[in-house]
Formats: structure tokens, sequence, C-alpha cells
């Protein structure tokens, strides 16, 4: 515990442009936690680099990133915003839980399986060990829940499985960190896809939707999402593209999906197609404003993240010194 109040924790890749996806599923939750909570908003960089990055358009997005979660409606004052590279603890606990986890549990996790399979010529060790770097983002703050979206829920499943490893080998170490996964927006998948989750690094464009795109972007998007040979709004099996777009309607109109089917009975997927991008676009322009006011003020982006490094780095310290001291590291005397 800091400051009395327990720790929520959680983070987004600087990977690319970020989705609706992202936004439902992670950072509009994020803001709920900062009266109760002392919450750690990590811009993961050093996760991205599992995948090729190129440098000059890692380090935009990691401002953007910073600035989108600012715009979301996080507060630099009541949240730690942070740069995970810029916190050299997150590397020391991940390359120590690398060895208090097993390669059985590395090799079920199916986002690696899935990277694996869309980098193929880039296999490397850290795709393979994103789990563990993972859990030490999560368990350096000593944190009780994790606000992600469910594709994170197998990674969470293993940060826990490491933390009571270790607290059972060393004693209580490490608090034991619970997901809290919301129950709309916890899966948007492609537009293109819906069998497939959306994801920033899609190639196709049509499939994600993107916070910053624009109206008329937004609105064609959805206009050209795939649906199905039928003719009736209604969620369930075979209808995975109504149901995926019904799931988007109602996570940005608050209603439910059978007051979103009773509004569309007897309407055509055109028309639907039309409501659900113009709510979506609509909801997301005052972030879309916020953000571009942000990114002109690179000075006061620059002064948020030291602040939040200097904030993670001094509860990082505290855990380190106790996991050095638990596994034999021997103290350098001054
Ligand atoms: N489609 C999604 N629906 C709901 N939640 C999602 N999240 C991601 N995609 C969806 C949630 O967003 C948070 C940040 O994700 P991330 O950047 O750490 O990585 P990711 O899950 O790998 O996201 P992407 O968009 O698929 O990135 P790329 O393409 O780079 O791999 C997490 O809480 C995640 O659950």
């Amino acid at each position: 515990m800091y400051n009395d109040k327990k720790v929520v924790f959680s983070g987004v890749q600087p990977s690319g442009n970020l989705t609706i996806g992202n936004y439902l599923g992670a950072i509009r939750n994020f803001s709920a936690f900062s009266e109760e909570y002392h919450c750690y908003y990590c811009v993961v960089d050093m996760h991205a680099i599992t995948v090729r990055q190129i440098p000059a358009e890692l380090r935009k997005r990691t401002y953007e990133t910073l600035a989108l979660y600012m715009a979301c409606g996080l507060d630099p004052q009541k949240n730690t915003l942070f740069v995970q590279s810029h916190v050299p603890q997150h590397a020391e606990l991940g390359w120590i839980l690398d060895c208090y986890t097993m390669f059985g549990e590395l090799s079920r996790m199916t986002q690696f399986k899935d990277k694996s399979a869309k980098n193929a010529d880039n296999i490397n060790a850290g795709l393979f060990t994103y789990p563990s770097l993972m859990a030490a983002d999560i368990l350096l703050y000593q944190t009780e829940l994790v606000p992600v979206g469910s594709d994170q829920k197998q990674h969470l499943e293993l940060a826990r499985d490491i933390a009571n490893r270790f607290n059972q080998i060393y004693g209580e170490t490490f608090v034991v960190p619970d997901g809290y996964i919301t129950k709309d927006g916890a899966r948007i998948m492609s537009l293109q896809e819906p069998a497939k989750k959306m994801s920033k690094s899609d190639a196709n464009e049509n499939a994600v939707v993107r916070i910053l795109d624009s109206k008329d972007d937004i609105i064609k998007k959805f206009k050209r999402a795939v649906t199905d040979s039928g003719n009736e709004i209604i969620h369930g099996e075979g209808k995975e593209g109504i149901t995926n777009l019904l799931n988007i309607y109602t996570c940005f109109t608050g209603k439910t999906i059978e007051e979103a089917e009773k509004e569309f009975a007897g309407k055509g997927y055109g028309e639907f197609k039309l409501a659900v991008g113009e709510v979506c676009a609509d909801s997301l322009a005052p972030v879309r404003d916020e953000f571009a006011r942000l990114m002109a003020d690179k000075a006061y982006l620059e002064q948020v993240m030291a602040q939040g490094a200097e904030s993670a780095y001094r509860h990082a310290r505290r855990t380190m010194s106790k996991v050095r001291r638990k596994i034999g590291f021997t103290e350098l005397k001054h």
C-alpha cells in the first residue's frame, strides 16, 4: 500500500494509433478509480519493442499515448501517468520474474501464438517473455486491481500465479492482483473480421476505428463494416458483425442490447451502421479536441512524464529493495 490507498495499475502499448477497443476495453474505465485508489497508468514502450518499431514513430506515439490518457479524462495530479522505460525497475524485476516463470506457462499464452504467427520473421525472446515483464509492471506497485480488456485475462492469471509462487517461496512479498474486466467493451472486434479482436496494429485500416480518426473516416469505416447476409439487427450466433456493432453502439450510448435491438427493429443495415458511426464519432469528438490541445504543449507533456516517473520510481524502489533482500542479492555499502 502507498499513501494508505490501494493501487490500480494498467498500461497501453504505444505500438500504433489507439483504437476504440483500447478506449472501451481499457482507458475509458481508468478515471473511475482515481479518487479511491492510487492509480498508475503507464505507457508501456518496453512491451512495444517486442514487435519491430520505427524509432521516431515510437517516440511520437509515446507522447501521443500520454496525451490521450489525459484527453480521456486522467488528471496527472490525481493519477501517476508515466512511461515504462523511465523507471528501470520494470526491467530489473522483469528479469527476476523470468526466473520464476516456467517455459511451459509462457508457451501456452495465446497472445504469443497470435503475435508469432503475425511476426514470423521476428519471434524474439521478448515476445515470449512479455507476460513476465507485464507481471513485473503490476507487482512492482503492489497492485490490487488491473483494469484491462478480456484479451489480457490469461496474462493476468499468470501474473497472479507468479506472485503466489514468489510469495510461497519467500513469504509475503507481492500483493496478488485482481483483474477488472468490464462486461461491455471488454472485447471489441475487427470491423472486417468480426471473429478477430480489433487491434491497433492491424494492417487493414478498414478493420480498425481509431480514437483520433476524423468523423468522416469513422462513418466510412462503419459503413464498410462486414455484417451478414440476413437483414435483422439482432445479436447472436451467425451474426458476429452485427453483434459487434450493437456492442459498440451500447458502449457509447449506455443503452442495453435489447433496447438497441428494439430501436432498430425493422430498419436496414445501412441506417444502423450510420447511427453507430455517428454516435461513436460524436462521443470521441471532445477527446480529439483535448488531445490536439495537449499535443501542442510538449513542455507540459514532458513535465507530466517527469513527475510521473519520479512518483513511480519512489514506489518501485521500495518493492525492489524488498525483492532483492528476499532473493539474496547483496547490498552495496557506501
Ligand atoms: N479489441 C479490444 N477490445 C477491448 N479491449 C482491448 N484492448 C486492446 N484491444 C482491445 C485493451 O487495451 C489495453 C491496451 O492494450 P495494449 O496496447 O497493451 O495491447 P494489446 O492488447 O495487444 O492491444 P492491441 O490494440 O491489439 O495492440 P497491438 O496491435 O499492438 O497488439 C489492454 O487492457 C487491452 O486489454
